[in-house]
């Protein structure tokens, strides 16, 4: 007897929208090295980065990816990879050292935005990612209300200058780990260890993002501005550790999300942390401020938590930079694949945290402004092939269009990152580029991972 064959399923490739937006994502301090060039005065983190113990291998802001001298080379890159979008950060030291407007700070970020759109790129730039001038964290750094005026000073500075041809504004990257990591366990710059300073630092600068928020409405009513949270969903380990996920997911998501798109900060976390003077720190006018009207909310994922209310097996004490929270577990899941920097790789909590906003807050186009993982790459016969990479960009790409396809206003997503850089305190360690960098003759190698995502803009859809 013959059996007939059976017609194969055809695969059916997942188309993303049209018009949707590809990029890749790096941040000033993380890639341009010349930190002492052109009247930059020192970030927060060149002085931390200096500090002995601080970053792993004592590794500084230079060179970095040298993308300060190399930023035409590497827009030519972005152009072969067919990068519809560059997400970069301007950097606050070199714009205004010391307070004052350096043109030739602004004239850097002025040729840069002018090579990306001779190459058909959109520049998406953000105002702020980390690298907070050493003379204002002097004066208090974000712990100071006045920081986040100084903020909108600095945001009227690059509009001025940029706001005609750049393609989407944001004003924070993260501000969660500018707050907690920078000032509540200090493992980032600028090093400071107290929670009364984190949630200071925490409602600054969402105020300093309300207050850039008018400045760039008013000199750029035309151009897309929104902000970046970086968003966990969170899950408890047991029903009987409901508390710690509520605090959990507070502290990281809605501590955010809720002054944003809600008008006020979460009750129940308010109170948690009230004890640390969070309620004192609120004035009249702060939370209309905050909720100035975004166009776009961007979302950066890596990885989901578990938590519990006690000890697991494995768990992990949260450390100071979960005010109230310390007494929280965080559970691993011992079967989850990991990459190089230990994160737990769960696509489907990228879905989960798009939805969550989708579903508990107002309509607002979302975009992935970061997603990435570290891997140990390692360059062969002038190859990096970086499967483990490709794998991973797979799922959360299918995670992504999963969400679409369940309602969620998705608009784009970028890598994190173009290029191999500077992983804050994991220094040069961690790389999560698309392309490779030898930081020594600083070699561009794009690596396998390039040569799939570019595949995958050019058809607009997972293979
Ligand atoms: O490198 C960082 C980036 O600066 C902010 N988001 C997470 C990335 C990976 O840790």
């Amino acid at each position: 007897m013959t059996m007939s064959a059976q017609p194969m399923p055809e695969r059916v490739a997942l188309a993303f929208p049209p018009g949707f937006v590809w990029g890749a994502a790096t941040a000033a301090f993380q890639v341009e090295g010349s930190t002492g060039a052109d009247g930059r005065e020192p970030s927060v983190w060149d002085t931390f980065a200096a500090t002995p113990g601080a970053v792993v291998g004592g590794d500084t802001g230079d060179p970095a990816a040298d993308h300060y001298r190399r930023y035409r080379d590497d827009v030519a890159l972005m152009r072969t990879l067919g990068l519809g979008a560059y997400r970069f950060s301007l950097s606050w030291p070199r714009i205004r050292p010391f307070g004052r407007p350096e043109p030739r700070g602004l004239e850097f970020y002025d040729r840069l935005v002018d090579e990306l759109l001779a190459a058909g790129i959109q520049p998406w730039a953000t105002l702020y990612h980390w690298d907070l001038p050493q003379s204002l964290e002097d004066q208090g750094g974000w712990t100071a209300r006045d920081t986040a005026y100084r903020f909108a000073e600095y945001a009227e500075t690059i509009v001025g200058r940029l706001g005609d041809r750049v393609a989407s504004w944001s004003t924070l990257n993260e501000p969660w780990c500018a707050a907690m990591l920078g000032y509540g366990s200090g493992v980032h710059a600028p090093g400071r260890s107290s929670p009364e300073a984190a949630v200071a630092a925490a409602h600054h600068l969402l105020l300093g993002h309300g207050l850039a928020m008018d400045v760039l409405r008013a000199a750029a009513p035309n151009t897309p501005s929104g902000i970046t949270l970086n968003l966990y969903p969170v899950a408890a380990d047991s029903p009987a550790d409901a508390d710690a996920a509520r605090r959990i997911d507070g502290l990281q998501n809605r501590l955010f999300l809720d002054p944003v798109l809600r008008g006020g900060y979460p009750e129940d976390i308010a109170d948690d942390l009230a004890p640390f003077g969070f309620d004192q720190l609120v004035r009249d006018g702060d939370a209309e401020l905050i909720a100035a009207p975004i166009d776009w909310l961007g979302v950066n994922y890596y990885r989901g938590y578990r938590v519990a209310d006690s000890p697991r097996t494995g768990s992990e004490p949260a450390g100071r930079e979960w005010p109230g929270a310390e007494h929280v577990h965080f559970v691993p899941d011992p079967a989850a694949p990991r990459t190089h920097s230990g994160w737990e790789v769960q696509p489907g909590g990228l879905a989960e945290s798009l939805l969550q906003v989708h579903r508990d807050y107002r309509p607002v186009p979302l975009y992935i402004t970061e997603n990435g993982a570290s891997y140990p790459d390692s360059l062969t016969n002038g190859e990096v092939v970086d499967e483990d990479r490709i794998t991973f960009l797979e799922a959360h790409l299918k995670a992504a269009h999963d969400a679409v396809s369940r309602g969620v206003d998705l608009r784009g997503y970028f890598y994190w990152s173009l290029l191999d850089n500077f992983e804050w305190a994991e220094g040069y360690a961690k790389r999560f580029g698309l392309v490779h960098v030898d930081y020594l003759s600083q070699h561009r190698t794009p690596k396998r991972s390039a040569q799939w995502y570019s595949e995958v803009i050019a058809r607009n859809a997972l293979p």
